[in-house]
């Protein structure tokens, strides 16, 4: 029976040693939710790093077989392979410039050898499973070679990519020492897949003019194969946080929220800590708010968590510490004796709480400067009961989506102005309207739905290929 096999760097799972034993505890994130429909099932399996650097033998088979049981292979990493596959060539590379930061990125040989020595890694843990016939799903940008590493050894499989963050223009693409390589490395797959019709288009364009194939609409011909290039925007698990918005410890948690913030206006801001997520935008426009309208002072107050990571690359380290001034220099011009303007929070919270801050947050406000969807936007509309205003930037994903939202560029400090504005004063009738617009297609589009639409239409590709063979 042909199988399917899930590919990706992290598995979903956090490890942890206590004493001389290992525990184990599987992301509820909604990505591993999805496809959770998937690699449960039968024989399939997910393949990935276990996210700790595990040497001695005796140790590793312990992991295999605690993570076997869930359906689970790891890879194992060394330090010097996280540095430069992941941290170097994956998130000093490959991110700034498929985020339209291009000063940001270190073209650095050793990064490359890594990359493609990591990628080589989960090639060998992939053949040693995977059979003719069966489906293979790799997930994004740390795995570009991986698809024609496998294709190359084993023809007879079907390959789907998935890339969770944007496709950059040509023009910044072609800044890569390796673009060719890494183009080359994606067509092995059979379908390939971004969150927008813009990623599409900006990838079939990179591939036609880097690289020797010919394009017709959104097929590239490779050789004797055809690869479809698709959008597939990624929804959530919706129904879970509509659910967890009612749970009684959840409801607790607004009681107590409202009872410290009574009822003043909460703008809510929710990110991991990354240049690409315009913090430091979004905190002008705050301050502006403040500065031009001296009424709003005690009433509005914006609540920002900031999720630690990747703080040991050097642009991380200083947007945290531009961050911390800005918050420090705002809190102190405008904060009175009973109020503070900003609730900053460095760390990461349970989901209840942050059901419970989607819930009480009048307003969300997501202004990124580049993303390739933002899960964010929708976790706050499915947990909202019918008001609230959500402001999103035109550089998400998700703003071709999500139309009732108020669009704002982020790069403009007076339309987010106008934009916080406009949602303080919204009526309740408006904001009724935008938000039932706005969760009917995120109930509508969830996560289950784009891991069906993907997995059926690798599966119709399978059989078109082999009618087009058979001819
Ligand atoms: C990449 C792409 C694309 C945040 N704080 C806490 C917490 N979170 C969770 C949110 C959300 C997730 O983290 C963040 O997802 P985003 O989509 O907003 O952003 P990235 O992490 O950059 O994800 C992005 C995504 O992949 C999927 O394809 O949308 O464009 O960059 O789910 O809820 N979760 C908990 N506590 C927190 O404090 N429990």
């Amino acid at each position: 029976m042909s199988r399917t096999i899930i590919v990706s760097n992290r598995l979903p799972v956090k490890i942890s040693k206590e004493e001389s034993s290992f525990t184990l505890k599987v992301s509820e994130g909604g990505l591993a939710t999805g496809l959770g429909s998937v690699y449960k099932q039968d024989d399939n399996i997910w393949i990935g790093w276990c996210g700790t650097e595990i040497n001695d033998d005796e140790e590793k088979a312990q992991v295999i077989a605690l993570l076997q049981k869930e359906n689970l292979l790891p890879v194992f990493l060394s330090e010097e392979e996280i540095l430069n596959y992941y941290e170097g060539f994956s998130n000093e590379i490959l991110w700034p410039i498929f985020h339209y930061m291009s000063t940001y990125a270190q073209f650095e040989q050793k990064y490359w050898d890594y990359y493609q020595a990591v990628n080589q890694k989960f090639k060998q843990e992939v053949l040693a499973i995977a059979q003719p016939g069966d489906t293979i799903w790799i997930h994004d940008y740390q795995l570009l070679l991986l698809p024609k590493l496998i294709r190359d050894e084993l023809k007879d499989v079907s390959i789907g990519f998935f890339q969770h963050i944007p496709f950059p223009s040509f023009e910044l693409f072609r800044l890569i020492p390796w673009r060719a390589e890494l183009l080359n490395g994606m067509l092995g797959a059979d379908l390939i897949g971004f969150h927008t019709y813009d990623d599409v288009r900006h990838f079939t364009s990179s591939a036609t003019r880097s690289i020797p194939v010919h394009a017709t609409a959104n097929i590239i011909q490779v050789a004797d194969r055809n690869v479809l290039i698709d959008a597939f925007p990624m929804g959530i698990d919706a129904e879970k946080f509509e659910s967890l918005s009612k749970d009684s410890k959840v409801q607790e948690e607004i009681a107590n929220y409202n009872e410290i913030l009574k009822d003043s206006k909460v703008i809510l801001s929710v990110d991991r800590l990354d240049y690409s997520k315009g913090i430091l935008q979004r905190l002008m426009a705050f301050e502006k708010v403040l500065t031009d309208n001296p009424e709003y002072i005690e009433k509005i107050s914006l609540h920002m968590i900031v999720v630690p990571s990747r703080d040991s690359i050097a642009q991380y380290k200083e947007l945290r510490d531009d961050i911390d001034k800005m918050v420090g220099n705002i809190n102190a011009r405008f904060r009175t004796s009973s109020w503070h303007p900003i609730h900053y929070f460095y760390r990461s919270f349970p989901v209840e709480t942050l059901v419970a801050l989607y819930s009480r947050a009048d307003i969300c406000l997501v202004t990124p400067m580049r993303d390739g969807m933002n899960l964010v936007s929708k976790e706050y509309i499915a947990s909202r009961k019918d008001k609230g205003v959500l402001i999103l930037s035109e550089m998400a994903g998700a703003s071709k989506e999500l139309a009732d939202a108020l669009i704002v560029n982020p790069n403009n400090l007076g339309e987010m102005y106008r934009a916080i504005i406009q949602a303080i004063e919204m009526p309740e009738e408006e904001q009724k309207s935008r938000m039932l617009a706005l969760k009917d297609l995120v109930n509508k589009f969830d996560i289950h739905h784009w891991v069906k639409i993907f997995m059926d239409q690798l599966a119709d590709i399978k059989v078109a290929e082999g009618i087009r063979k058979a001819k």
